[in-house]
């Protein structure tokens, strides 16, 4: 069985991070991991939520795995709290290199153009340390404005995703793919480029007029369990976006507040029989 450590938050309540990650990594099969990175009561779009930082668990945790000579078949990070932890998962990821694994880097900060509550323009620039250590990343299209130096469009066409392919190429990681790509009314997926090289493949599906939290980890970690399960990254883009987008229309009809998170556990099984 393949073995994939995770590190991210828990958000206790909220579906994202590590409540997400968790089941859809193990329904697709692997052995799942877990590095939590601090505890929050909800996650941050709740107001009055509590933050308990876990960095100071992350060096012992490491150093016992090491002692204990295990191996993951991929590392796979989500949500960080702090530029600290970030220079932490650059030493976890030198410490647990080795051939044929692969480190999958989600740098989430930002959406719609905006910075999460929890961090500045000094993170931003941080991340794009972490993305150079990574084989795969997969920012939205905020994260990879923030972190290519250009400016974020809410309208745009083809050469705008490609100017910004382009400029995360140049970060370093093999496979930079940006998600909540729109390139035709009604549709919408995810773009990436191979950065050796140099192809690019778009997937579009359809759009739902709906935003909910949670659906860039839904994405990621059903991006990640298809790519263990043995998928090329095309597949595995294409299945998580698929994924993703029914999860949403699920949802949709059971309305809830929509910052609570989607129904992944109505569409679990859903995901096993996509191909
Ligand atoms: O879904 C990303 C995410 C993860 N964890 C926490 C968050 C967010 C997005 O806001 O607040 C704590």
């Amino acid at each position: 069985m393949k073995r994939v450590l995770t590190v991210q938050d828990i958000s206790c309540l909220g579906k994202c991070s590590l409540t997400i990650a968790l089941p859809v990594l193990s329904v697709l099969g692997s052995e799942t991991v877990i590095l939590p990175t601090a505890v929050l009561s909800t996650h941050t779009m709740f107001k009055g939520f509590t933050c308990k930082d876990l960095s100071d668990q992350i060096e012992p945790i490491k150093q016992h795995w090491l002692k204990e000579d295990i191996a993951f078949d991929a590392i796979y990070t989500g949500y960080l709290g702090s530029i600290a932890q970030i220079d932490q998962m650059k030493e976890l990821f030198r410490a647990f290199r080795r051939e044929g694994m692969f480190v999958f880097v989600d740098p989430v900060m930002a959406d719609n153009g905006r910075l999460y509550a929890a961090f500045n323009m000094a993170y931003a620039e941080k991340n794009k340390e972490l993305c150079a250590e990574a084989d795969i990343i997969v920012p939205n299209i905020t994260e990879a404005a923030l972190m290519t130096g250009m400016d974020y469009r809410e309208t745009y066409d083809e050469s705008y995703i490609l100017a910004l392919l382009s400029g995360l190429r140049e970060l370093g990681a093999k496979l930079s793919v940006i998600t909540g790509v729109s390139l035709e009314k009604g549709k919408i997926g995810a773009m990436g480029i191979d950065r050796e090289t140099g192809e690019t493949w778009c997937y579009q599906n359809r759009r739902i007029d709906a935003s909910y939290h949670g659906t860039g980890d839904l994405f990621a970690s059903t991006f990640v369990g298809e790519l263990l399960r043995g998928k090329d990254w095309k597949n595995a883009m294409r299945i998580a976006a698929d994924y993703t987008a029914h999860t949403i229309e699920v949802t949709l009809k059971n309305p809830k507040e929509p910052w609570y998170g989607v129904d992944f556990e109505t569409t679990l099984p859903d995901l096993l029989k996509m191909e």
